[in-house]
């Protein structure tokens, strides 16, 4: 147990022993906590010791670093005065899982997408600098963000450098999952300190059998490290050669080593790269044995490390995941893409059955759609499976390269629509607005499960490009038990009433039935419409309803700007011109942290808000 939280000062005057005890009391602390109320663990049962390195070699807030994602700075968190959060963790009004500048001094810029440390990171480097500052710069990236773009474009820039800025490469060989590409096998290739010592002895003892070589040869072979080290150990060689300062790689359980590394980093004026190699899940036996799994958690039982709740029924996620897997076995040209999210789209059955019509390209979102676009140029059927929040990185290769070509990608968004304890930068609630602007896109909202798989079929036929949007949870199979088959561009009339009437938008549907039956509590018999097209919109729907109906409710899972329910509007505005318009949606802001449900009440997307807004004279 942890009895006391540590202050700096503490944490710098300890020996080796208590560090080593403090680290096992700081980790048997995160998994109570993350095991009542889930979040990410295993990422952060591996930063234990690198966080505590970081507070002995400099001196935040003064000093600044920044997370990487953020979904391993819970012992940041507990170290910065944060204890009591941790029992709100993830709640509506609660401490964030992730870094918040709002919350602390010691979380100097907001992460949660990957691979945004190091730009953000040499902009306060180089503010630091115009103004004459004098604290250090670290930026703390994980191997699996370092397969993002961005990162390789922010190293490029700070290979400029003359002063000092320092990222710490926290190499734990895997992203959610394994992770894979080149990087990762060239650090995975890079030996640890005492390899290379011992690959240099042992060069040092095959020099001394070759008659030709001499001692005095040897001591100089010996001692030109850097071209030893050329020849066995191309240690941080790729690093080096691009301008940066490569120190590794350091065994990131060791606080004093890191320490060392961390201070001898802070004299050089220039960008100093430190690659720390931990283990994720380090301490708990099941999340180190399968720390994907342990990525992010429900609450969960640490004894067996199984959740305490079981599953409702099959996900979105999961139903995404048959579709794909039973439809290559007959559609050969079927291509799965992820961008290193394999076992959160749902994409692992698929990877198994057709290894060869898998990829996973990294955290790489932007990569992820211009390579579906050179697929589907070349007559492949490429399915990029992403989280809507994450899809927003590509946002330029979705118009330049997929929809100005019109070529036939198909986009499954997951996660599209409140996404609840993750909060602001996952939520999933842009992309009905920032795909139904672009020209040769259809977007595609289901209601349940059977439609997901429909749509997913039409959108494989379609020959243009598709993107079915769901969210996260569990899809139910059916809906008010009946079953109109998908027809491109249709809307399904759920029950015509007259009066108002409630246009759905995908898993909205539920919240829009439970509002129809409230309405009709009142006597009101309201029309509910299953839109099924954000893009293109069923005009001829809406046209059919305008003479009966004086009130228009438009419901979607995703932001009311720009969104599928104001286009709706002004197509219906254009039909009636008199007829009053609702939409329910997100407002103009980011949404914060919490159960789903709550969040969804605290945004006026509840039935008893909506019945209310529709009783009044509000529009
Ligand atoms: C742009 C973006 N895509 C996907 C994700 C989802 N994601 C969160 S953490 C993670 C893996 C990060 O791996 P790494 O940086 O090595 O950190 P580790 O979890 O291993 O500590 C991924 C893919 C994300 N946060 N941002």
């Amino acid at each position: 147990m942890l009895e006391h939280i540590p202050r700096a000062e503490e944490i710098r005057s300890m020996d080796k022993n208590e560090l080593d005890a403090l680290a096992g009391e700081i980790r048997g602390f995160l998994l109570d906590k993350v095991s009542k109320k889930g979040g990410h663990l295993a990422s952060n049962l591996g930063t234990v010791e690198l966080t505590l390195a970081l507070f002995r070699a400099f001196d935040p807030p003064k000093d600044k670093v920044i997370w990487d994602v953020g979904h391993q700075c819970y012992t940041w968190k507990l170290l910065s005065g944060r204890e009591k959060g941790f029992d709100t963790l993830r709640d509506l009004g609660g401490m964030s899982g992730f870094p918040k500048r709002k919350e602390s001094p010691y979380d100097v810029f907001n992460t949660g997408h990957s691979s945004t440390s190091v730009s953000a990171g040499l902009g306060m480097v180089r503010a630091r600098d115009l103004t004459g500052g004098r604290y250090s710069v670290v930026s703390v990236i994980g191997d699996g963000s370092m397969t993002g773009g961005l990162a390789f474009e922010a190293l490029n820039d700070a290979a400029q450098l003359k002063t000092n800025f320092i990222v710490i490469l926290n190499d734990n060989t895997m992203s959610i999952a394994k992770n894979v590409g080149g990087m990762s096998r060239y650090l995975t290739g890079i030996r640890t300190a005492g390899g290379y010592n011992r690959i240099k002895l042992a060069v040092k003892r095959l020099l001394s059998r070759l008659p030709v070589i001499g001692e005095n040869m040897i001591e100089r072979i010996s001692n030109a490290k850097d071209s030893i080290k050329e020849i066995v150990v191309p240690s941080g060689m790729f690093f080096e050669n691009m301008g940066l300062t490569y120190l590794g790689p350091v065994d990131g359980h060791n606080v004093i080593q890191m320490e060392k590394a961390f201070r001898a980093a802070r004299d050089l004026q220039k960008c100093v790269l430190i690659h720390v190699k931990t283990k994720k899940g380090k301490g708990y036996p099941p999340a180190e044995r399968h720390p994907d799994a342990f990525h992010g958690v429900e609450p969960f039982d640490v004894r067996t490390g199984k959740p305490l709740k079981k599953a409702a029924g099959k996900s979105w996620s999961e139903v995404f995941g048959d579709f794909m897997a039973e439809k290559g076995k007959t559609e050969k040209k079927l291509i799965g893409i992820t961008a290193a999210m394999s076992g959160n789209v749902g994409l692992r059955k698929f990877e198994f059955a057709f290894p060869k019509r898998f990829f996973d390209v990294g955290i790489a979102e932007q990569h992820a759609v211009t390579f579906a676009a050179g697929l589907a140029a070349s007559g492949m059927k490429p399915v990029v499976a992403v989280f809507s929040s994450f899809l927003q990185r590509a946002y330029d290769e979705i118009v330049h390269d997929v929809c100005m070509q019109d070529l036939p990608v198909v986009f499954a968004v997951d996660r599209a629509g409140i996404v609840g304890r993750d909060g602001e930068t996952h939520q999933g609630v842009f992309d009905l607005s920032y795909l139904g602007n672009i020209p040769n896109m259809t977007v595609m909202a289901p209601m349940n499960a059977e439609e997901l798989r429909e749509m997913l079929e039409l959108a494989l036929q379609l020959g243009h490009p598709a993107a079915v949007r769901y969210p996260r949870g569990t899809a139910p199979e059916s809906f008010m038990d009946r079953h109109v088959p998908v027809v491109y561009g249709k809307a399904e009339v759920l029950h015509r009433g007259s009066g108002i009437a409630l246009l759905s938008f995908g898993d909205m549907a539920d919240i829009a039935e439970e509002t129809r039956l409230k309405l009709l509590g009142e006597g009101k018999d309201a029309t509910l419409v299953n839109m099924r097209f954000a893009k293109p919109l069923d005009e001829e729907c809406l046209r059919d309803l305008a003479p009966d109906h004086h009130t228009f409710v438009t419901l979607e899972n995703g932001v009311i700007s720009g969104g599928a329910g104001e286009k709706a509007g002004a197509v219906i505005s254009a039909l009636a011109p008199g007829a009053r318009l609702i939409h329910v949606g997100v407002p103009d802001l980011f949404v914060t942290h919490g159960n789903t449900d709550e969040v969804m009440r605290l945004l006026g997307m509840d039935a008893d808000t909506i019945v209310k807004r529709i009783n009044t004279t509000e529009k």
